[in-house]
């Protein structure tokens, strides 16, 4: 049974809403939840999916996505897929460094050579690997998708080499392995959900974040950070989970259609992230946000102990070297 006790009002009244129309229909409702608006690639990469699902289980399984934080952010719809209160949630695979520690591995920095790298790990076993590590913390991972490159962006000067970075007060995702990186490059690392990034930063609480062009943009940070300085420190991938509980509860045959589902999606999300990305670079560009170029080499220097930190098992320390050497 449930223990809706844990959950807020709406969100028990949505839950039963739904458990009750499925006993009704013989169908089900799946919940999926994203902080990211609806023309954002991660949520319309799930409605693409959930089209795929509709139509080949014949409307028996259906998948409603929740944009814009609607059921709260990352960590709290983890929380929920994780007590089985929620089907699914797209996340940063960021937010899950601190509960499954080989989501840790593709956020290492300047771990990946180019996007063409990425998606060759990602594609194969090791992307494989790495999505069903997280199984016995009560996640099933459906798929990877695309975040680009985070580079860091500030209010008042632009970053060009790890000097800039000494004493800053960096925002960064609730990871201990975001707040080590920040640490190895001489700022002050402040962890915090992304729904709070542009107040911090134009209250001057923090006085840099770090992000992917597209998030710069649609969070709007760049109205109040105009300096976006080219680290591309990491390239941490999105993370479409759904959870165990729910799955358990599904026949082989709605587990297949869902994973496949969620597989095809990835084509089209990398599509639409690649077209995202120059949009969100025009639209801060025109706004007035100057893209600087950095001394790389000086921040790859600098973050090198947070391998040796963070890398700790024999699973990781292999997982890194072979993607090492995917070519
Ligand atoms: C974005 C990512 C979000 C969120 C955000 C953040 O790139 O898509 O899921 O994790 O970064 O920095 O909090």
């Amino acid at each position: 049974m449930l223990r809706t006790t844990f959950l807020r009002p709406a969100l028990a009244g949505a839950l039963l809403t739904s458990v009750a129309l499925a006993t009704a229909a013989q169908a089900a409702e799946l919940r999926s939840a994203d902080i990211h608006p609806d023309d954002y690639p991660t949520v319309m990469a799930v409605r693409q999916m959930a089209e795929t699902v509709k139509e080949r289980s014949g409307g028996k399984l259906t998948i409603r996505v929740y944009s814009g934080s609607a059921l709260g952010n990352e960590n709290d719809s983890i929380e929920q897929v994780k007590l089985g209160a929620l089907a699914m949630a797209r996340v940063s695979s960021a937010a899950m460094h601190n509960i499954c520690e080989v989501t840790r591995v593709p956020s290492l920095p300047f771990l990946f050579r180019s996007k063409e790298h990425l998606h060759a790990v990602l594609d194969g076993d090791v992307g494989t690997e790495m999505l069903s590590a997280c199984e016995k913390a009560g996640f099933v991972g459906l798929a990877w998708y695309d975040s680009g490159s985070r580079s860091m962006y500030t209010r008042n000067k632009p970053v060009k080499s790890v000097a800039d970075t000494k004493g800053m007060k960096i925002r960064v995702q609730q990871s201990d392995l975001s707040v080590a990186m920040v640490e190895a490059i001489g700022g002050n690392a402040t962890p915090m959900p992304m729904g709070e990034v542009y107040t911090a930063l134009k209250t001057g609480l923090v006085d840099a974040a770090e992000n992917n062009f597209p998030s710069y943009e649609s969070g709007h940070h760049y109205e109040v950070a105009k300096y976006y300085s080219l680290t591309e420190h990491t390239m941490t991938p999105e993370i479409l989970l759904f959870s165990k509980r729910q799955w358990d509860r599904l026949s082989a045959a709605d587990q297949k259609l869902l994973r496949d589902a969620a597989r095809e999606s990835v084509p089209y999300m990398r599509k639409l992230w690649a077209e995202r990305e120059a949009k969100s670079r025009a639209v801060v560009e025109k706004a007035g946000s100057q893209v600087v170029e950095v001394d790389k080499a000086s921040f790859q220097a600098a973050v090198q102990p947070v391998y040796k930190r963070f890398v700790t098992t024999p699973q990781m320390q292999d997982l890194v070297k072979r993607i090492q050497a995917t070519q």
